[in-house]
């Protein structure tokens, strides 16, 4: 699948013309070189000199005229507009996707915010980190929650395992500057080439209640027990949004994993929600919340007293299969020890 998209011109901020586009086409070819997908961008050519709130508004929310615009907003000036005055002091770039009624992308756009830019230390790798991130929604790709506990530690070093789909910037600005395995394989999933699902693995299930309903909006994750902060992939149950509480991996590196669930963290809704089911602290993932567990296989059940959230089994995964009927329930009810009765 090709796309193409149109660069702004002039300066943003500190960086010259020359920098700004260079490091979009750098992110961009990034997600080109994505092995299993099909979805290509190119550089279709440049917009006319923009560098206004009004040149701009000449490209946004115009979703027929076969651009997709990446506009550099120096003053933060379309941000606020787009999003509520102030937003430019907190939002580093927006990603606009516009729909056909059939609910497919029609347009989409990149606003690259230049307000408060200053040019020092790591903040052309930040906004290389955003353009990155910028470009997978724009393909179509969602936030995930994998291995949030490292951009909230104090370790600077691990914050490179993050997946660039990550919601937020890590508490100390240093956010992942490569795709994770997590990142390619969900945009491989969404344009597979079709010797994809040979070359990868698969596992699918399911999220239950104890009596059997759906869960929606549980954070689902496969990791390879080898290789735990690399190889390690997240879903969100029910992502169809057919009341089946299934998830899919696809594009799993064959390996040994094992499965766990965890609730959506409550600080990823709205904006930084993760998965569908995220949009308001009252949406599915929020209300009755998952408790962390692995899947045990046999011993899954959805009895407190019975099934131990820490206990697991491994799951081989081979090339170019599909490991089925993973079955996770929620650990809700409390058993009730059955009587013997003494017969007299
Ligand atoms: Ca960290
Ligand atoms: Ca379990
Ligand atoms: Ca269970
Ligand atoms: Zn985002």
């Amino acid at each position: 699948m090709e796309l193409s998209y149109h660069l702004d011109r002039g300066s943003l901020g500190p960086y010259s013309e020359e920098f700004i586009q260079q490091l979009i086409i750098k992110a961009f070819s990034e997600w080109n070189k994505v092995p299993f997908s099909t979805l290509s961008w190119s550089l279709g050519g440049y917009l006319n000199p923009a560098d206004s709130l009004d040149g701009s508004l000449y490209y946004v929310g115009v979703p027929d005229d076969g651009i997709n615009p990446v506009i550099f907003d120096s003053r933060g000036d379309l941000i606020d507009l787009l999003n509520g005055e102030g937003a430019s002091d907190y939002l580093l770039g927006l990603a606009i996707p516009y729909y056909t009624t059939q609910g497919k992308i029609q347009e989409v756009e990149i606003i690259v915010n230049g307000k408060g830019l200053h040019g020092r230390s790591t903040e052309a790798q930040r906004l290389y980190a955003t353009m990155l991130h910028e470009i997978g929604h724009i393909s179509g790709l969602g936030h995930t929650q994998l291995l949030t506990e490292f951009a909230f530690d104090s370790n600077r070093g691990n914050n490179l395992f993050l997946p660039v789909m990550f919601p937020v910037e890590p508490v100390d600005l240093v956010s992942s500057n490569s795709l994770s395995l997590d990142d390619m394989s969900t945009l491989e999933t969404l344009y597979p080439r079709p010797d994809f699902h040979q070359a990868r693995g698969s596992i699918v299930g399911t999220v239950q209640r104890p009596w059997g309903d759906p869960v929606q909006g549980a954070n689902v994750v496969a990791v390879n027990v080898n290789e735990p902060w690399v190889s390690i992939y997240a879903t969100v149950s029910d992502l169809e949004i057919d009341q089946t509480g299934a998830f899919r991996f696809y594009g799993l590196t064959p390996g040994v994993y094992e499965i766990y669930m965890e609730p959506i963290w409550p600080m990823f809704k709205g904006t930084a929600g993760v998965g569908p089911f995220s949009a308001t602290e009252a949406a599915p993932s929020f209300n009755n919340p998952v408790k962390k567990e692995y899947y045990n296989g046999e011993r899954e059940s959805g009895f407190i007293n019975r099934d131990d959230p820490e206990d697991r089994i491994q799951l081989v995964v081979r090339q170019g299969e599909t490991v089925t009927d993973i079955d996770l329930i929620s650990n809700e009810e409390v058993e009730v020890p059955v009587r013997e009765w003494s017969l007299y």
